[in-house]
């Protein structure tokens, strides 16, 4: 492989740091192992398979609470400078409560923790990625206001375990997944189909946990630690679909990135103003008499202020946007329209579609996302949590290879060109796993993973060997596809 292949504008910063990520229920298996408790998603694929694409569960996926080691040699083999992975709160914590901690809960992430250190690879750890307590969601989950104390607990208990070894912290991935998907579909877990209110109550506990967790890590171990927590936020870019439309796209970029950024990023804290309003309309229009968004009190609104020491940011696709017309039925937030915002969502013809059905390829649109966040919130840190595509089966994943080279080549120009700063990319995801209500069949994987085989096999793509030499040349090398 020639380094360097485009010139050294394709080079990365010194100390740019390249990793991989994965998520609890997606990779671990083992669901009822040990004193293990029941996580959503377990209720989810036992009580409802047909929720799943194709019929597939989490039960075993990739058997990774048995084959951490493999992981870690995985990791290895790409040369990764870290690993993000995911706890499980019901395998830590079997009751969803701090009364008890798991003695084999604890082992198990010990083991990988302190495996990869040993190979000199940095444990990136989520606190939570979408697998809560079914017995704390049997009290209402996001939806009770306790919700926040029982995060601060279990973020308190993670600390104290973890972090004099893990340096890196997301506290709660994409709250855009567990607060609007689910409540906007009923089809996810947990399967609640309440597309009014749920979304922006969640958001609310969200960013408290979050901001607790935060406090807590700021006041109690990073005195020791030095380490650094934030969210990682879930972003899709939305574009005009002509200039008439532009009003309606910017609300929208309000409503996905600003919601859940203006109150931890901002320098006044709170919502976003635009979508204050908007929302406060759209409560009296459906008979609230009151904004659907509930407000902050002055309190809540300095607790979450400035609760970040980095912006985690996922990026994987794009919509344009357009007002739907006088009496068109419009698609779920976030991914096939916005009825509280009267917007209908397209797809542009050149765009090229990914396996799942809400992907589509769109390179060009992200650096114009991590730059509206740039003027929006300042000269942030920027560390890029995921970002991958979803394909068939097959080691000649061609279109991952130039998913990776484009969006990195963008990622270059955001840096180079428009002076931004970050510090890391990560990969979504180091292997093929349980890819939600997809099921097995959608595969993200740098690694394919043989779900067939007692040992899960783990074999590299052509895609895990350019991202190899993506990290060892510290650069966009040429693809295998390209003279
Ligand atoms: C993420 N969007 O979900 C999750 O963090 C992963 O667990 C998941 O496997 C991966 O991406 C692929 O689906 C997403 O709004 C949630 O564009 C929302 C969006 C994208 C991905």
């Amino acid at each position: 492989l020639c380094s360097v292949a485009y010139g050294s504008n394709l080079t990365f910063p010194p100390g740019f740091k390249f990793g991989a990520a994965s998520a609890s229920y997606q990779v671990e298996g083992a669901w009822n192992v040990s004193d293990k408790g029941e996580s959503i998603w377990d209720r989810l694929v036992h009580t409802k398979p047909e929720a799943i694409m194709d019929l597939t569960n989490g039960d075993v996926t990739c058997d990774s609470y048995h084959l951490w080691e493999r992981d870690i040699e995985m990791a290895t083999e790409l040369g990764l400078h870290f690993y993000r992975f995911s706890l499980s709160w019901p395998r830590l914590m079997p009751t969803g409560f701090s009364n008890k901690i798991s003695e084999d809960g604890q082992k198990y992430y010990n083991n990988l923790i302190d495996g990869l250190l040993d190979k000199g690879i940095e444990p990136l750890v989520t606190i939570f990625h979408w697998d809560l307590p079914q017995s704390l969601q049997d009290l209402g989950g996001w939806m009770n206001p306790l919700i926040v104390d029982w995060f601060e607990d279990y973020a308190r208990v993670v600390f104290s375990l973890f972090a004099d070894r893990v340096k890196t912290w997301v506290s709660i991935n994409e709250p855009v997944s567990i607060c609007d998907y689910v409540y906007n579909t009923g089809g996810m877990a947990p399967p609640i189909f309440e597309p009014h209110v749920a979304p922006y109550v969640c958001t609310k506990h969200v960013l408290l946990a979050h901001a607790k967790a935060w406090r807590i890590y700021d006041e109690e171990f990073r005195p020791m630690y030095n380490g650094e927590i934030s969210l990682a936020i879930p972003l899709i870019w939305h574009e005009a679909l002509s200039a008439e439309h532009e009003e309606l796209a910017e609300l929208l970029r309000e409503n996905i990135a600003g919601r859940y950024s203006h109150p931890v990023y901002s320098k006044e804290g709170g919502w976003p103003p635009s979508l204050e309003k908007h929302l406060e309309e759209v409560g009296k229009r459906k008979g609230f008499n009151k904004s659907v968004l509930p407000p902050f009190t002055k309190e809540e609104i300095d607790l979450i202020r400035g609760t970040y020491d980095y912006y985690g940011m996922n990026f994987y696709t794009s919509r344009l946007v357009r007002k739907a017309r006088p009496g068109e039925s419009i698609g779920a937030w976030p991914m096939n329209g916005a009825p509280d915002f009267d917007a209908a969502f397209e797809k542009d013809p050149s765009w090229v579609a990914g396996y799942s059905s809400w992907f589509y390829v769109t390179p060009e649109y992200f650096r114009p996302q991590i730059m509206w966040l740039k003027e929006k919130y300042g000269d942030l840190k920027f560390l890029i949590t995921e970002n991958g595509i979803s394909t068939g089966p097959g080691l000649d994943d061609r279109m991952r290879v130039e998913y990776y080279r484009d969006h990195l080549k963008e990622l270059l120009l955001a840096i180079h060109e428009d002076g931004v700063n970050v510090v890391g990319f990560t990969a979504w995801t180091l292997m093929d796993n349980f890819e939600w209500n997809d099921g097995l069949g959608s595969k993200f994987g740098l690694y394919e993973v043989n779900f067939t085989s007692p040992q899960r096999t783990r074999t590299p793509r052509a895609s895990a060997h350019y991202y190899k030499s993506i990290i060892d040349t510290h650069s966009i090398p040429k693809t295998i596809y390209e003279n």
